[in-house]
């Protein structure tokens, strides 16, 4: 007998709103809207670097904290369940760093970023890279008050992520597709990943990269320079109107119900 076609498959809805989820988020976004003015009063550039575990994060920031460091201090804070793996690796590549444990957590939250702020202080004009645990879920509820989100996806992931982790790709600003250099080895369907990428952010063009190769990186740094400049004209611009949507879509039992 064939097989049903995937979008025939009967899904669970959730049905209820947890209002204890409503108040963490809500406590969330203010202290992130606190964090966003610290970082924009002191002309820092904060992005926030997503991804499930494994995409290249860390090899794509090391390579990233050499060339930045070339004209601009920089500095990152560094999510993961456990150890300091990550720190280390970017010391070694030159650059300040503050580990962030979060044991049970799965994401970085504004109350984290703030107490990391504080005892990193990032020098004025700065850039700083906020390397999120490894999760396509949860990190993209939390506001971290960061002036930029970029989403790290690897072509071994499967074209599907985009529709199966919605919230990640549509609080994008940019998105690294990353490990090019392997597409040689894969049966992957990049155009199945683009028409993912449209359906659930229009006009979000996935940016190719290799970041052990080098692939792109090109792109990759001057898109850095440009939202740099960006964000020194206008610090308080990412008001991350896609976020917010998100947040009143959770709050919106309606939503929740179909
Ligand atoms: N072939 C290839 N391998 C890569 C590339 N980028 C990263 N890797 C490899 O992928 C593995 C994971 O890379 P990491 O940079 O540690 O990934 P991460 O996203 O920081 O992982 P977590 O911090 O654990 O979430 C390592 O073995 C890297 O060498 C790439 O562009 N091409
Ligand atoms: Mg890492």
């Amino acid at each position: 007998m064939a097989a049903a076609p995937i979008a025939a498959a009967p899904t669970i809805a959730a049905t209820t709103t947890v209002p204890l989820e409503q108040r963490v988020l809500e406590k969330n976004d203010r202290l992130a809207a606190r964090n966003r003015e610290w970082l924009a009063n002191r002309n820092i550039f904060a992005v926030n670097l997503m991804s499930s575990p494994g995409s290249g994060k860390t090899t794509l920031l090391e390579r990233t904290v050499r060339e930045v460091a070339r004209s601009t201090p920089v500095s990152v804070i560094e999510g993961d369940q456990e150890t300091a793996l990550d720190s280390w690796r970017l010391r070694a590549a030159g650059c300040r760093t503050l580990q962030v444990n979060t044991g049970t957590g799965c994401h970085l939250d504004a109350a984290m970023m703030a107490r990391a702020l504080r005892e990193l202080d990032p020098p004025e004009g700065s850039v700083l890279f906020v390397e999120n645990v490894g999760n396509l879920v949860c990190p993209a509820l939390f506001d971290l008050g960061e002036s930029a989100r970029a989403v790290v996806v690897s072509v071994t992931e499967g074209a599907d992520k985009p529709l199966k982790y919605p919230h990640m790709f549509r609080g994008a600003d940019l998105l690294l597709l990353n490990k090019v250099d392997l597409l040689p080895y894969l049966e992957v369907d990049l155009a199945a990943f683009e028409r993912a990428v449209a359906a659930v952010r229009p006009g979000l063009a996935p940016m190719p990269v290799s970041a052990t190769r080098g692939d792109g990186l090109a792109d990759w740094y001057a898109w850095l320079r440009d939202r740099q400049a960006q964000n020194r004209q206008d610090p308080q611009s990412r008001e991350d109107p896609q976020h917010r949507q998100d947040t009143q879509r959770r709050r919106d039992p309606q939503r929740l119900a179909r």
